[in-house]
């Protein structure tokens, strides 16, 4: 059996509109009322997924999940005329970042040597906590395969979980036995944390982790404050190395010291605040990018465009490139509607080490399927949502349709 690392990406779901929803995501509250794109959105998506097979990766992506959701707004008694964030929260897109889907621990890392996977309950934002039945709806079928998948509901509500975003793995090759370390956030800054540290323990615990092998490590409150509202804003790892802000953690050298401890080859890439503050870090989201190896072995970092476009981080990223440091190319993708919710290339990916051969092929991506998928997008989505459209009853129709049309295309009819 080949386990491979298999990136899920969110598909840009039809009602993708910009709400300003969360708060302590900057972007999220600054683009808040801008009309949205949803078509080219979903289409940025679409295209990243194919920049990354085609340098012989695996691909494979979640749906949408059903909007609006009728059954929120009748559980808050809500109106829609008065009740807007509410109506929003209903009508959002936010299961595009699939690294909040779930947590995932590759079989090598568990007792009973499967891969376990726990869907996300994200109960700190009301737009995001009504999102993890449906996913899980879809990781069972995805994963259905119960010899080598266990998939679990969410973590109780009262312990916020955030998936896989403030979730990272240090191992030799994805196919071998990890180390899994755990970000947590403390309360009592001006925005919430929220990844809470019972959470990430439970986590370890259901899934059958070697408590040798598991690593907790604080959140720096500063970073939180700064809009890190995700350890992945601030820090990627992949295999042996740790591509992190200098302002990270709580505790910068102990959560080195402590993952050393557990992993003995780690290799950190620390981007000192004199290059890249952290402040402009967390603008063009050079942390939120994917650290992926290569069919070469060799590592690539695919980072948002913004990166490109920013004098120090470019400078930064050109600087690494020339040095011999284990991150050989860096590629920017466009993921600009998407990046004005606060969502880079890692949000819109959930990692699962797997033999391919084990998923559900329905959820697996080849260039034929990526047409088949374009196709719909460009055909059904809307091209622009304005923020006084939410709750029009004509659009409302058309996301739905939008999305069953893609269903129907993938035979995914079981998800309708
Ligand atoms: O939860 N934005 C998402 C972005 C998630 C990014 N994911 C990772 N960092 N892994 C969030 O804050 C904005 C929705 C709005 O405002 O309309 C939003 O939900």
């Amino acid at each position: 059996m080949s386990l491979v690392e298999i990136n899920f990406d969110g598909i840009v779901g039809p009602s993708h509109n910009y709400a300003g929803l969360s708060l302590g995501n900057i972007a999220s509250a600054s683009h808040k009322g801008d009309p949205s794109y949803p078509r080219a959105a979903a289409l940025q998506g679409v295209a990243k997924m194919r920049s990354n097979m085609a340098r012989g990766l695996a691909q494979g992506f979640f749906l949408p999940v059903p909007r609006p959701n009728a059954q929120l707004l009748g559980d808050l008694a809500a109106n829609p005329d008065t009740d807007r964030a509410l109506l929003a929260a209903a009508w959002s897109a936010s299961s595009m970042w699939t690294a909040n889907a779930a947590t995932v621990s590759p079989a090598p890392d568990t007792a009973d040597g499967r891969c376990h996977l726990s869907a996300a309950n994200l109960v700190t934002m009301v737009h995001r906590a009504q999102e993890w039945p449906d996913t899980k709806r879809q990781l069972d079928i995805a994963f259905a395969n119960t010899d080598h998948f266990a998939v679990h509901g969410a973590v109780p509500p009262s312990f916020g979980d955030e998936g896989a975003a403030n979730h990272m793995r240090f191992c030799e090759g994805h196919g071998s036995a990890g180390v899994e370390v755990f970000v947590y956030g403390k309360q009592g800054g001006k925005f919430p944390a929220r990844q809470h540290e019972q959470a990430s323990r439970a986590i370890a615990r259901r899934h059958g982790l070697d408590p040798e092998a598991c690593v907790f490590i604080e959140q720096n409150p500063e970073a939180i404050a700064a809009g890190a509202f995700h350890n992945d804003v601030v820090s990627v790892a992949n295999e042996r190395v740790l591509f992190t802000h200098e302002r990270a953690f709580a505790d910068q050298a102990g959560a080195y010291d402590a993952i050393r401890a557990a992993f003995p080859a780690l290799e950190v890439v620390e981007v000192p605040e004199s290059a890249v503050s952290l402040a402009e870090a967390i603008r063009t989201y050079l942390f939120n990018a994917q650290l992926l190896t290569l069919p070469s072995c060799e590592m690539a970092l695919v980072v948002p465009t913004e990166c490109r476009d920013s004098e120090p981080v470019w400078r930064w990223c050109e600087q690494m490139m020339a040095s011999n440091g284990p991150i050989r190319e860096v590629i920017p993708v466009d993921v600009r509607q998407s990046m004005a919710n606060g969502g880079g290339p890692a949000c819109l990916r959930l990692r699962v080490v797997a033999d391919p051969a084990t998923v559900d092929p329905r959820y697996l991506l080849s260039e034929a399927k990526a047409d088949r998928i374009e196709a719909v997008i460009a055909e059904t989505w809307p091209e622009q949502i304005d923020p006084s459209d939410i709750g029009n009853e004509t659009l409302a129709k058309q996301v739905i349709e939008a999305r069953e049309a893609l269903l129907g295309v993938l035979a995914l009819d079981e998800l309708l």
